[in-house]
């Protein structure tokens, strides 16, 4: 069996507003950068109404998407497209499991993260799940890419 090589992906990272507001952008960007992957963009931005509904699509109708929403609005996100050979899985493993009370140590939400009295809505940061999710949002947050 030939070992084929993997081919360079893209994947949307966000460091949430409970991120940004904790001075955690530099943390989050060093260590994508630790582990070798490159920054192809990167803005911080307040996220309007309408970008959120397209990114949360999958979520509508779930009891916590209004609460996501107006806290992925509360104040400013730095959207970075980051760029390597599986940078889609990798970039999970360094955020780790969603609730951030439970992360692993040596992650992102293990590290730096905790229960705030809303479980896992302030989990500092999101990352695209697949090359289709990664696909779709980079279009949404990067139109120009
Ligand atoms: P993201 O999409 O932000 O990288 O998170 P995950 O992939 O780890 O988790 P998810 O899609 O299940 O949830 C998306 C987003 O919704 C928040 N959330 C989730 C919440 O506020 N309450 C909840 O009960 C759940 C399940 C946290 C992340």
């Amino acid at each position: 069996m030939t070992d084929t090589a993997a081919p360079i992906e893209r994947t949307l990272i966000l460091v949430k507003p409970d991120g940004v507001r904790r001075g955690l952008v530099g943390e989050v960007v060093r260590r994508v950068e630790a582990k070798g992957y490159s920054l192809v963009a990167a803005e911080l931005r307040t996220a309007d109404d309408a970008l959120l509904a397209a990114h949360y699509a999958e979520h509508l109708g779930k009891s916590f998407y209004q609460p996501l929403v107006d806290f992925m609005a509360s104040g400013p996100v730095l959207a970075i497209v980051a760029e390597g050979q599986r940078v889609i899985e990798a970039f999970r493993l360094l955020a780790g499991a969603t609730d951030p009370t439970v992360a692993a140590p040596g992650t992102i939400r293990g590290d730096l993260g905790r229960d705030w009295g809303v479980a896992v809505q302030q989990n500092l940061v999101h990352g695209s799940d697949s090359p289709e999710s990664a696909a779709r949002e980079i279009a949404l947050w990067f139109p120009t890419l």
